[in-house]
C-alpha cells in the first residue's frame, strides 16, 4: 500500500491530482478536551486540571485508557473505506506516555496504505496562553529556552522514529507548532530550528509543515525557514492554515455569505505563482452561527442535513486543488469523531446521515456541480433524503449530549472572544478576504491544550 501512496505523493509532484489530501484529525485523542469528550473531565476544563485533582496516577490510569481505546485500527479502516487519504495525529510534548500509541496508530496507517501528519498541538509553557491552557493570562512557551529545547527534542525524536523504514514513509508532514500566537521574530526563530531538525529538501522525507499563526497563507509568500532572504518558498515546506465559521465574528454570517467566503478563500489558494507555500486547511468543520450544534438530531432534521451537505462540498471544493502548480492541496477535517459525535463535528457522523459523500476519493459520490472557479454551483437544487439510517445507537447521543454538547459550545465561544480562525472577517474587503495579514485572535477550543501534569 505504501507503494501506492509514493505513487500517487510522486504523481502529485508531476502533476496528476490523483494525491490530493483529504484527510481527518483524530481529534480529542493525544491531547483531550473537555468540549470533545466530556466525561473524561469531570467537569475539569483541561487536562492539566484534571491531573491536578485526580493525582498523578490516577490521571495517567484515565488518560492512558482513553488513548488505548478511543481510536483504533477499525477506525482507521472506516476512514481508509471512506475515500480518506490521511490523517492528522495532534499529540502535546510529553513522549514517554502518549507516544507509543502514536507509534502503534503510524503502524496501522502504514499497514493500510493511510498518510499521516502529525501536529504538535501541546508545547511547554503554552504557545498561546489561553485559559484553557492551563496558564492563565502567560505565553509561557515563548522566550523559554527550556521549552522551546524540550519541544525541539520532541521534533528530534518524531523525525528519528518515523523516519525508520518499518514505517514505509507513512508520516509525510510533521507540524512544528500548532497555532501559535506569538511575536513574529521568535516564531519565525521556533520555525527555522525545527526545520532544521525536520530537515531541508527532503533530508527526511517529511515535509516541515507550519501553521500559518493566524496571519493568513499569503503572509507567508516566499517564506524559506532556513534562508531568511529566500525569494521563493522552501521546499518541501507546508502551511497549514485552519478555517471556520463557528465563532464571533464570522458566527453572524447568513447561508450566503459563508459559501461567497468560502468561494473566495479558494479563489486566492487557487492563483499561480504567488509564492505561497503548498497549502492544506488543517482543520475545518460543519459548525456555523446558523445550525443548532447537536448530538442527537440529525437523523430528524432534512433541513440541516440539506445544508450540511452543501457546505461540506463547497469546503471540499475550496480547499482542494484544482489544477496543478497551485498553492492548495488538501484538508484535513476536525475531526473523526467527538464523544457523541457532534454532527457540525463528526466525519463519520456525516457518513452515517448522508451529508458527507460516502467516499471522498470518487467524485462521482458528489452532489453538487463544481464550476471553473473552484467554487460549487450553490444554486443546484438540492434536498437531502427525508430519513437516513444514522450511527448506531450506542455511538450516538443519550441524553448526556445535551449537555456535552451545551458546555462544549460555551467553552468554545467564550473562548473565542474576539475572532475566529478564519480568512475572512476583517479581512473581507480586501481581495479574496485573505491578503491582510492582521493578526486574528485565534479560537482555542480546538487549539492546543497545554498539558501540564507532572507524569
Ligand atoms: C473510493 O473511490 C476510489 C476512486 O474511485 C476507489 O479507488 C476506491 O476503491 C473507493 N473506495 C471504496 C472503499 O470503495
Ligand atoms: C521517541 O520517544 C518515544 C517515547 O519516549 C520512544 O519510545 C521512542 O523510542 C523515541 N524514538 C526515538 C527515535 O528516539
Ligand atoms: C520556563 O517554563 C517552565 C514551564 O514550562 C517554567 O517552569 C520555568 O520557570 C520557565 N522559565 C523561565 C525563566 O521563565
Ligand atoms: C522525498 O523523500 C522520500 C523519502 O526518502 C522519497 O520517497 C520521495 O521520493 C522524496 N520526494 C522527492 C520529490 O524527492
Ligand atoms: C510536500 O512538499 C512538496 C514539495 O514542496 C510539495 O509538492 C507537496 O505538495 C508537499 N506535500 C505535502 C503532503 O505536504
Ligand atoms: C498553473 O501552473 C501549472 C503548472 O505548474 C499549470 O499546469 C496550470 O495550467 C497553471 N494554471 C493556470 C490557471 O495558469
Ligand atoms: C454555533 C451554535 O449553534 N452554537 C450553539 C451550540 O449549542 C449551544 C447550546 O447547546 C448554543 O448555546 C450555541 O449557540
Amino acid at each position: 500500500m505504501r507503494t501506492t501512496a509514493f505513487a500517487l505523493l510522486a504523481s502529485a509532484i508531476t502533476g496528476a491530482s490523483a494525491a490530493i489530501v483529504r484527510g481527518v484529525n483524530l481529534g480529542g485523542w493525544l491531547v483531550c478536551e473537555p468540549w470533545m469528550n466530556p466525561s473524561l473531565f469531570d467537569g475539569e476544563v483541561d487536562e492539566w486540571s484534571l491531573c491536578n485533582s485526580l493525582g498523578k496516577d490516577a490521571c495517567l490510569e484515565r488518560l492512558e485508557n482513553h488513548w488505548s481505546t478511543y481510536y483504533t485500527r477499525d477506525d482507521l479502516v472506516e476512514i481508509k473505506n471512506a475515500g480518506l487519504s490521511a490523517y492528522c495525529s495532534t499529540p502535546a510534548y510529553q513522549p514517554p506516555t502518549r507516544y507509543p500509541y502514536l507509534i502503534r496508530a503510524v503502524q496501522w496507517a502504514n499497514e493500510l496504505g493511510l498518510d499521516v501528519m502529525i501536529d504538535l498541538h501541546g508545547a511547554p509553557g503554552s504557545q498561546n496562553g489561553w485559559e484553557e491552557t492551563g496558564l492563565v493570562g502567560a505565553i509561557g512557551f515563548v522566550d523559554n529556552s527550556s521549552n522551546s529545547d524540550r519541544s525541539l527534542n520532541v521534533l528530534q525524536n518524531l523525525t528519528t522514529e518515523f523516519t525508520k523504514e518499518i514505517y514505509g514513509g507513512a508520516v509525510t508532514n510533521i507540524e512544528l507548532l500548532n497555532e501559535p500566537i506569538f511575536a513574529d521574530a521568535a516564531l519565525r526563530k521556533f520555525y527555522t530550528a525545527g526545520a532544521d531538525i525536520v530537515g531541508p529538501a527532503n533530508a527526511s522525507g517529511i515535509n516541515v509543515t507550519i501553521h500559518d499563526a493566524f496571519y493568513n497563507p499569503p503572509t507567508w509568500a516566499n517564506y524559506d525557514p532556513h534562508d531568511a532572504s529566500a525569494q521563493t518558498p522552501g521546499e518541501f515546506l507546508t502551511l497549514d492554515t485552519h478555517q471556520f465559521w463557528a465563532f464571533p465574528p464570522l458566527d453572524t454570517l447568513p447561508e450566503p455569505q459563508i459559501l461567497k467566503h468560502i468561494c473566495d478563500f479558494a479563489t486566492a489558494l487557487k492563483i499561480n505563482n504567488t509564492g505561497i507555500p503548498p497549502t492544506l486547511v488543517g482543520e475545518w468543520s460543519l459548525s456555523t452561527g446558523i445550525t443548532a450544534n447537536s448530538s442527537s438530531n440529525t437523523e430528524q432534521d432534512q433541513a440541516k442535513r440539506t445544508w450540511f451537505r452543501k457546505l461540506f462540498e463547497a469546503q471540499n471544493a475550496a480547499y482542494s486543488p484544482q489544477l496543478p502548480g497551485q498553492p492548495s492541496i488538501g484538508w484535513y477535517f476536525w475531526s473523526w469523531q467527538t464523544e457523541y459525535d457532534i454532527d457540525a463535528w463528526s466525519y463519520r457522523r456525516g457518513l452515517a446521515d448522508g451529508y458527507i459523500p460516502k467516499n471522498i476519493s470518487d467524485p462521482s459520490t458528489y452532489i453538487f456541480p463544481v464550476l471553473d472557479t473552484g467554487c460549487i454551483d450553490d444554486t443546484f437544487e438540492y434536498t437531502a433524503e427525508a430519513h437516513v439510517s444514522g450511527l448506531p445507537q450506542s455511538s450516538s447521543a443519550g441524553t448526556a449530549s445535551a449537555t456535552a454538547t451545551g458546555s462544549a459550545t460555551s467553552t468554545r465561544s467564550g473562548t473565542s472572544a474576539t475572532g475566529a480562525s478564519s480568512t475572512s472577517t476583517a479581512g473581507s474587503s480586501s481581495a479574496a478576504g485573505m491578503s491582510q495579514p492582521s493578526r486574528w485572535v485565534p479560537w482555542l477550543a480546538i487549539a492546543a491544550i497545554l498539558s501540564l501534569c507532572t507524569y
